[in-house]
């Protein structure tokens, strides 16, 4: 019998937000079941940051990146991502509500995605301190000088290691 071929594994960044119930410790746990995949590897994980709620209310995010490297494709990590936010206890009352746990795939490879239930680079990312930042500080390549400037006036502390 032939093998199948082996799924080519991507670079994915995920970003990680909470800002309900001990939000340290639901990213804490995200960090772990992300690492946990199927075909997945953590490759590398920012500090956790303290953020103000952007176009949202409620206690400041607890907020981080992370750095895989998947066999999952795409939206099967979406999946993924998804079922840990709701073992997380994730409820969805509306649009930006106060969360549990959030988890986006910011970049999956060099790929642009757009599908109804997934797009890729997150369209939001580059408006957002609580993604550039920690995004700088794991993948300084891929983030610009000009692009956290333009965002430094969203209030953001390093608070930890993960
Ligand atoms: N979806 C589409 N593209 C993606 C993607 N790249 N990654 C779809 C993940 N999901 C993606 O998401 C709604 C739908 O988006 C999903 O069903 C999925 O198919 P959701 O997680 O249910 O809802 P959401 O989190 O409110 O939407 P979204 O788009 O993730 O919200 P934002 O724009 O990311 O804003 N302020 C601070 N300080 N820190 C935060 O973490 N987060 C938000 C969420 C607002 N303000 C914040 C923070
Ligand atoms: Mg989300």
């Amino acid at each position: 019998m032939v093998p199948a071929p082996a799924t080519p594994a991507a670079v994915s960044f995920i970003g990680i937000g909470a800002n309900l119930g001990d939000s340290q410790a639901a990213v804490l746990q995200a960090i772990q079941d992300i690492g946990a995949l199927p075909g997945t590897t953590l490759l590398c994980a920012s500090s956790l940051y303290r953020t103000a709620p952007i176009d949202s209310s409620g206690p400041d995010y607890i907020n981080a990146v992370l750095e895989i490297s998947t066999t999952l494709g795409a939206h099967a990590l979406l999946k993924q991502l998804q079922a840990i936010e709701n073992k997380a206890g994730r409820a969805r009352p509306y649009r930006n509500a106060p969360r549990t746990l959030d988890l986006d795939i910011l970049l999956y490879g060099d790929q642009s995605i757009s599908t109804p239930s997934l797009v890729v680079p997150h369209p939001r990312m580059l408006a957002r301190a609580f993604v550039l930042v920690p995004l700088a500080e794991i993948a300084p390549s891929r983030v610009g000088t000009a692009q956290l400037q333009a965002v430094s006036d969203q209030a953001i502390i390093r608070i930890a290691t993960a």
